[in-house]
């Protein structure tokens, strides 16, 4: 499993902390008209907010708290327009990413207001993450998080701007498993807000989910399939003959759990479709094809300089190593793979572009190793509680990128009250909507110029617009001093 979503994050949430500082001591000498230039910064603000988190919202006499960061950017907000909430998922959270949300805000003059999930980035409730300490880690206490944050924000508001019982309209966005939060936000507390964005969310918990795989078959298109899978097998044979050579080859000799590289090895190809860079990767494995080079090694090169940063991210005696770090969210991603929603992204039983070894006992023995016996995904319970693709939600907006293997896990069909917008263009790939292309490194405002279809882009964006326009219109008739 990699992460749903690309962390446009500096290596170390404590780094990111004294970037924080840094950048604003050094940006507040900027003039305010300055910044409102054409935003080139990835970030519209890293200055960190705190609050005080329950940590248990379940229980009727656990009142222990923790600290939960939080960042608001209030350039474009007229007094009583809408806030913007942009759930962070699961990663650290250094700021608010200079996403197409900022183009929003400034057409609705919002506030964008931003959370950390809990456990993730420097939001931990605590220092040791083992197994027991981790039992508070779930999207429902997130969601509940959320909710207590967007109250405690409110108010903090109406006491800045010497307000009482007022209610600006509110609008949740959240790309991926955040995008998941965000329908399931608008679907338990629908007062809480006027309608949600939720973009490439993976709302649909799925046990084997083979779909992911056939998918990048699609993506990959015929001729950059059929070289992948040969490679799949060549490695597979070499990995039969001389484990230690081909795990070197890739820079991967640390991985002793051959599934571990073989997961890598797929995630490696995975993310140039997940996050819009397919030519990059298929070109010179068709290349090297046709040249009748030796495409290993193509596509070792490929892994080595496009991915080899997260070679440790696979290797489960980091997974199993509890001390709270930088790297503590690749653990904490998989508990909650291990808990609620597992995605186990098998290989089909035919036609796979990954190694077969990739299977369902593969993700098991993950859990089991790494979190303990007893710890494995009860996914029917998460569909049960949220409805899965049956969500009975309303004021939902959920986009697709025609080029993700995650689509497969979002919402299939369209209605007035829930629409549903496929992105589609050669390189559209997870969250274009707010993100544009390619995903990774991030662009700032999701510029969408280097989408294939900047024009398919553009479309879906003006019925977001729409959509959003209408809701929050709506949201103010129906009484937003009533509460
Ligand atoms: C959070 O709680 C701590 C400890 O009780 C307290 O010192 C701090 O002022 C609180 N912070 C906020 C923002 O309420
Ligand atoms: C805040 O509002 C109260 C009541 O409307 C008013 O009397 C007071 O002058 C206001 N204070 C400021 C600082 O605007
Ligand atoms: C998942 O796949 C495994 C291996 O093919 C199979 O044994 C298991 O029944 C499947 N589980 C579900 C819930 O589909
Ligand atoms: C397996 O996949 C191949 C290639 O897509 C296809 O031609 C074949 O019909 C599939 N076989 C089965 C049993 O599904
Ligand atoms: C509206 C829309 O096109 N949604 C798509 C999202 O992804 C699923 C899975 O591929 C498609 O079936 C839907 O058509």
């Amino acid at each position: 499993m990699k992460f749903a979503a690309p962390a446009p994050a500096p290596a170390s949430p404590w780094i990111a902390f004294l970037i924080s500082v840094l950048l604003v001591s050094s940006v507040s000498a900027l003039s305010p008209r300055l910044l409102r230039q054409p935003n080139s910064k990835k970030y519209l603000t890293t200055k960190a907010l705190w609050f005080n988190q329950t940590l248990d919202h379940f229980s009727p006499y656990d009142h222990r708290q923790f600290g939960q960061r939080y960042y608001e950017f209030l350039d474009h907000f007229t007094h009583n327009g809408p806030i913007f909430l942009e759930i962070c998922g699961e990663s650290v959270c250094p700021g608010i990413p200079n996403d197409y949300i900022s183009v929003l805000a400034n057409k609705f003059g919002a506030a964008v207001v931003s959370l950390e999930h809990r456990y993730y980035g420097m939001s931990s409730p605590f220092n040791s993450l083992t197994t027991e300490n981790l039992k508070y880690l779930s999207s429902k206490q997130a969601l509940f998080d959320l909710a207590i944050f967007r109250q405690y924000y409110q108010e903090s508001l109406n006491l800045k701007l010497n307000k009482s019982n007022v209610e600006n309209p509110w609008f949740v966005f959240g790309v991926s498993y955040s995008g998941a939060l965000s329908a399931w936000f608008r679907l338990k507390f629908p007062h809480l807000t006027c309608g949600s964005l939720a973009s490439s969310a993976v709302i649909q918990a799925i046990y084997n989910f083979t779909e992911f795989d056939k998918q990048i078959g699609i993506s990959a298109g015929p001729e950059c399939k059929a070289v992948l899978q040969e490679i799949t097998r060549l490695v597979d044979e070499r990995l039969a003959s001389n484990d230690k050579e081909v795990k070197l080859m890739f820079g991967a000799a640390e991985l002793k759990i051959d599934g571990d590289f073989l997961y890598y090895l797929a995630d490696a190809a995975v993310t140039a479709f997940q996050y819009g860079n397919p030519d990059k990767l298929c070109n010179p494995l068709i290349e090297a094809k046709k040249a009748g080079e030796d495409i290993v090694k193509a596509y070792a090169t490929y892994v080595r300089e496009n991915y080899g940063d997260d070679v440790a991210t696979y290797n489960q005696q980091n997974l199993k190593k509890t001390a709270l770090n930088v790297n503590s969210g690749d653990r904490l991603w998989w508990f909650q793979v291990c808990t609620e929603v597992a995605y186990f992204q098998v290989a089909p039983s035919n036609d796979s572009i990954r190694s077969p070894r990739v299977d369902t006992r593969y993700h098991l023995d993950l859990c089991k190793n790494v979190f303990g016996e007893g710890i494995y995904p009860d996914v029917d319970a998460t569909n049960v509680y949220y409805g899965g693709t049956k969500i009975a939600g309303s004021k939902i907006i959920f986009t697709n990128g025609s080029q993700d293997p995650w689509r497969h896990a979002s919402k299939q069909t369209s209605s007035p009250d829930m629409p549903s917008y496929l992105i589609s263009c050669h390189n559209c790939g997870h969250g274009t909507d707010m993100r544009g292309c390619p995903q990774s490194p991030l662009v700032p405002e999701g510029d969408a110029k280097k989408c294939s279809s900047p024009d398919a882009v553009r479309k879906v964006r003006q019925k977001i617009t729409d959509n959003i326009d209408l809701w929050l219109s709506l949201c103010l008739v129906s009484g937003r001093s009533s509460m």
